[in-house]
């Protein structure tokens, strides 16, 4: 091969490996799910209103049926994201709409409610403390923020409920449970929360996949 074959050669190898890298780069960049805000024009005292929803299957994409949360964005538009950016020392309203069925807690210490106002949580109207999963429908996520203390466990729609959604975002008129409780954020930080129940389906006992992968099961409060 002549001289400047060669180079050429070396020269589209090397933008080759190049654009591979920043390629790669740039998908992992991507798989990271979206801040959602809700600190702009917040004032210093008022609590944060903040509204999510456990689904069994997402619905789209190369996940499709992945169990998953989403969050109700402050535009009122839903989000499929699990890093949601709070202002510090502040009370945050938290309401779940829950649409996945349940099953008996492996250990029953998920089905505590700690770490929020009253050291309860109201589900469906009704005050609760405790959950006892191994009756009714069983406990289908919970939302846990190991670093604050906080976990609540979110009650199970029934398996042969009728109207069951299949693809998020759902709306109220599929079966749900709704379950309302606050806590307090901290000092700024990033804190980490995710479901404690092994709710995965298809993974090696119930963990992986969804259970491991931010904008599923597991995400960050970025307290600011
Ligand atoms: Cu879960």
């Amino acid at each position: 091969m002549p001289k400047a074959g060669r180079l050429a050669l070396a020269v589209f190898i090397f933008a080759l490996a190049f654009g591979l890298g920043v390629w790669g780069v740039a998908a992992y960049l991507r798989i990271q799910p979206p801040n959602v805000n809700f600190t702009s024009g917040h004032r210093r005292g008022q609590p944060v209103d903040l509204t999510v929803q456990t689904v069994g299957s997402y619905g789209h994409g190369v996940h499709a049926d992945w169990v998953s949360y989403l969050v109700k964005g402050p535009n009122g538009h839903w989000v499929h994201s699990t890093q949601w950016e709070l202002p510090a020392h502040t009370r945050i309203n938290v309401t779940v709409y829950q649409y996945d069925t349940g099953s008996p807690l492996r250990n029953q210490v998920w089905g505590l409610i700690r770490g929020t106002g009253g050291h309860s949580a109201l589900l469906n109207g009704r005050r609760v403390r405790l959950l006892n999963s191994n009756v009714g429908n069983g406990v289908a996520h919970t939302f846990s923020v190991p670093a604050l203390g906080v976990s609540v466990p979110l009650w199970g729609i029934a398996g042969n409920a009728p109207h069951q959604c299949a693809a998020a975002p759902c709306s109220l008129r599929f079966t749900h449970n709704v379950i309302k409780f606050s806590f307090y954020t901290t000092h700024p930080g990033q804190f980490r929360w995710q479901c404690f129940v092994p709710c995965a389906a298809g993974y090696l006992n119930g963990n992986g996949g969804p259970m491991d992968t931010l904008g599923y099961m597991a995400g960050f409060l970025k307290v600011i």
